[in-house]
Order: C-alpha cells, then structure tokens, then sequence
C-alpha cells in the first residue's frame, strides 16, 4: 500500500481546469467521482497517484483528473503502468480503459499483469461496446449485440472478464455497476490498499450507444455478493459466481494474499545498493559475440 499523508485531501484536489465532455447520464462521470472520492478517503493526493489511461470515452478521463496522468495508447495501459510502479513503487497506480481497449487489444497485456501480479489497480469501464468510434461490439457484447459491426447480431461468445482474472492469477478481482458510487469508492479504496494486481470491472452505462444493458436492465438483474455470504478467500466460490449468467453478482468476488511482482523483485534501497556492486561484463561479452 503506498505511503498516505496526514492531512486529508479534498476531492476537489483532483479536479483539473477540464470539464468532462461526456455524454450527459454517461457511466464514466460515476466512475470518475468513484475514483476521486476513494483517492480522498485514503488520504492519497495528486502527487502520491499515477494513473495511466487508454484510449476512448473512458480514457479521455486523462483530462479531468488531476495526478501523474499518462494517456497511453489502445490496449496499452498495462505495460506503462508496469514500469510506473517498478520505478516509483511509492505511488498507487491505477489505470482506467474501456472493455474493448482492456480486454481485445490489451487482453494478452491483461493476462501477464494478473499472472506477474503486479500492484496496479485495473479499472475497466465496461460499457460492452466500442463507444468513442460510435458503437461496434466489444469483447463482451453478449450474442445477438446489434451493433455497426454486428448488424444481424453478434455470433461469438463474449469474454467473461471476473473469471478470467480469477484463473489468470489476480489477486483481487470484482464487479461494480457505476450507477452505485458508495460501492464504486469502497471497492476502489479495498484495491488500493490490496498489494497485488487488482481488477474493478464496472458495469458502465453507455447512454448513447447501448440501448440494451441500460441501468434499468442491470438493475433488474444484480444483485450484491455481501448478502450471499460469498467467501471472498475462496477460489472455488468466486469462479462459481462468476460464472453466474441468470442473475449478475456484484461487489468482491476474490481475495488473496500473494507477494507482488515487485516485492519479489525486492526494489528496496537495500538490495539497489547490493546491485550497483555487480559490474557487467562487456568486455567479456565483446570478446564472445562481437
Ligand atoms: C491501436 C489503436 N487501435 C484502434 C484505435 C481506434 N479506437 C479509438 S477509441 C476506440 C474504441 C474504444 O472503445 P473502448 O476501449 O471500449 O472504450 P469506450 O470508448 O467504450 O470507453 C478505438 C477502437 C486506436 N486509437 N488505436
Ligand atoms: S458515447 Fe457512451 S461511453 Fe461515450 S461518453 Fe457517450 S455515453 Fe459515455
């Protein structure tokens, strides 16, 4: 967890001279606010947070949130992340995507980071299509998704995110629509303080496009895993609900205490100073290859 200062830190502190230009009753602004107020909450302020950001509606959060900000490329967040916190692991680093920018051209990135377990937070704003190029189906449209790219239905399987950082090795994996900002904000503030890679799928409202999953249709169908006494330390149990496809769970579905990538890399001052004493061999290596 990293380092939280004394004085509290008001929510406005994240706020830059930006507006946000989404569209009005978007998912985004929901997550948005999650994201500060948790920042707030923990005491972290601007300087003590980098946050890396994709590209599409989501990512154009760049501009409105005030931190170390990085607006990466699609499907890229997680290799620049990685490096954030191998290079400054004081600071909490979070990073924000859409699902097709997370989950098709940065799936494999997603993968490698849950299995290296990593100690950056993963907030995936699934709003089930591609929204900024105007509404193509996703990895997660479900089948029959008429979108501009799927207009007689779409006809593959989509990907189940939950279940997939469960068995790719995260170590804190869980569900939270951005209609319901007191549960955005604990579950972000639970994924910061966790030590490992995180993954926050939020069901993201996208008014504009996804005339389907609205807030009306999930909240007919979710329902929170606090009141299904769902054991959070429970591989088994959390792949089961996530598994679920009747009714949708939401909240923690997992939680494991695992070394992250970068404790084991051990990045203290200690073990640098260890390291500056190993000379590499050019000369050796010339002689060899060049
Ligand atoms: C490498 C690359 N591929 C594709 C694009 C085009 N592109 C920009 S935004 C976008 C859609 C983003 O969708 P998503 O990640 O789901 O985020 P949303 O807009 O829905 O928040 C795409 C395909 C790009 N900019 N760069
Ligand atoms: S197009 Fe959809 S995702 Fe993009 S800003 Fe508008 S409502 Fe939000």
């Amino acid at each position: 967890m990293p380092t939280q200062t004394k004085q509290t830190t008001p929510v406005e502190a994240y706020n830059t001279q930006a507006k946000p230009t989404w569209c009005p009753g978007c998912g985004d602004f929901g997550i948005w606010m999650g994201i500060k107020s948790a920042l707030s909450e923990l005491n972290l302020p601007p300087h003590m947070v980098a946050i890396v950001y994709g590209i599409g509606c989501a990512g154009n959060m760049a501009s409105t949130l005030k931190c170390y900000g990085f607006h990466s490329l699609h499907g890229r967040t997680l290799p620049v992340a990685t490096g954030i916190k191998l290079a400054n692991p004081k600071l909490a680093v979070l990073t924000v995507a859409g699902d097709g920018d997370f989950y098709g051209e940065g799936g494999n990135h997603f993968l490698h980071a849950a299995r290296y377990n990593s100690d950056i937070n993963a907030i995936v704003c699934d709003n089930r299509l591609f929204s900024l190029t105007t509404g193509q189906a996703s990895p997660t449209s479900a089948v029959g998704m008429i979108s501009k790219t799927t207009p007689f239905g779409e006809i593959k399987e989509p990907l189940n995110p939950v279940a997939l950082a469960i068995i790719a090795g995260a170590t804190f994996v869980a569900r939270v629509p951005a209609f319901d900002p007191a549960l955005l904000k604990e579950t972000i503030k639970q994924a910061i303080n966790h030590k490992g890679f995180a993954l926050i799928n939020v069901l993201q409202q996208c008014v504009t496009f996804n005339k389907t999953n609205t807030v009306e249709w999930y909240k007919e169908r979710i329902y929170n895993l606090n009141d299904a006494k769902h054991d959070i330390n429970n591989k088994e149990q959390a792949l089961a609900k996530a598994l679920e496809t009747e009714k949708i769970p939401v909240g923690v579905f997992y939680k494991v205490e695992r070394p992250s990538y970068e404790e084991k890399l051990d990045l203290s001052p200690a073990a640098s100073a260890k390291d500056e004493k190993i000379v590499f061999p050019w000369a050796e290596l010339k002689k060899e290859f060049i």
